[in-house]
């Protein structure tokens, strides 16, 4: 293990601060692909998923995997939501209940894999990670290209019926991305940008970038099952995540409180509502007390005491 000092890396209470006050994500930097033929050539087994079930990112990887099928070919580890001064910690840092340890190298923490992929990483110490246990390094740490690469790289080695699962069709291709454009800054980052903003004008802006965004969602999934194309595509997974957080999570630690999904926004909820009850991919990847712990404590620059709030009760509404 590395005996660099890498606390500013890993510390989330010690990340730099913007001098206009606004959150700004830094770019992951393991950017590479499975694919035939590449360096990272499709492999039953040979790839391990390093995930929080409190992670959005990660969350979007969970229920990927799932869709596709592709339990035994891709094996998981869960992290403890509790991210400390050391970032992520395994089991044997922080035995949380659902926290797994390293079944690789028994590291305490994430950034211990980070640094045996390259000991002078100076990002930060994300999850999810993809490691290939060929060449013990990171594939990737970007969950947007992770989940593409789920989407296809294994598709020889699935059930036909999962193989034919395609969350990122052709012929879809355009409008989910334009979704994305925009369901991205102002949702998903919105809320980061809204709860990690540290000036009341980078706050406001913010937030009310994340209430136009939801408007914008409220409309979209008015009278469908799906955003795009009548069917399952990676736009639904991908506002999902923040959205099965938003009451639990972002109305209260992020102050995103103009209003409640299940308050506000009945479209969304009983998209959200039928996602989680009727599809096993999404119940299973959700786990309430790992989201809410994780940001309650996690964040001491928000939340000093770290009291994770009771409510709401229930975390999302029955069917
Ligand atoms: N671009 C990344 C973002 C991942 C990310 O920021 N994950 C957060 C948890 S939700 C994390 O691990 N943060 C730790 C840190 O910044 O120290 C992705 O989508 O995969």
């Amino acid at each position: 293990m590395s005996t660099r000092e890498v606390s500013h890396l890993s510390d989330i209470s010690k990340m730099p601060k913007s001098t206009d006050g606004s959150f700004n994500r830094l770019a992951a930097s393991f950017r590479d692909a499975i694919q035939a033929g590449g360096k990272f050539a499709p492999e039953k087994d040979r790839y391990h998923l390093f995930v929080s079930y409190a992670c959005p990112w990660a969350t979007r990887v969970l229920i990927v995997r799932k869709l596709k099928g592709l339990d035994d070919i891709l094996p998981v580890t869960i992290v403890s939501p509790r991210m400390g001064s050391n970032g992520w910690p395994f089991k044997k840092s922080d035995a949380f209940p659902g926290a797994e340890a390293d079944p690789l190298f028994d590291s305490a923490h994430i950034k211990d894999l980070y640094l045996k992929a390259n000991p002078e990483y100076e990002g930060r110490f994300t999850v999810p990670i993809i490691w290939d246990k060929a060449n013990n390094t990171i594939v990737n740490n970007e969950s947007s290209e992770i989940i593409r690469m789920l989407n296809t790289a294994f598709n020889d080695m699935i059930p036909a019926d999962k193989a034919a699962l395609d969350l990122y069709p052709a012929d879809l291709r355009a409008e989910i991305d334009e979704i994305n454009d925009w369901v991205y800054p102002q949702i998903n980052n919105g809320v980061y940008r809204a709860g990690f903003a540290t000036s009341q004008e980078a706050y406001e802006k913010a937030v009310k970038e994340v209430f136009e965004g939801l408007d914008k969602a409220e409309k979209l999934i008015s009278g469908k099952e799906f955003l795009v194309g009548g069917r399952l595509t990676e736009a639904d997974v991908r506002l999902w995540v923040t959205i099965i957080r938003f009451d639990p999570v972002y109305v209260g630690h992020f102050k995103c409180n103009f209003n409640t999904i299940r308050d506000g926004y009945p479209a969304l909820n009983a998209w959200m509502k039928a996602l989680y009850w009727k599809n096993p991919a999404f119940k299973d990847s959700t786990q309430f007390d790992h989201i809410k712990t994780h940001y309650y404590w996690s964040h001491p620059q928000i939340n000093a005491t770290r009291i994770v709030p009771a409510g709401p009760v229930p975390p999302i509404q029955p069917l």
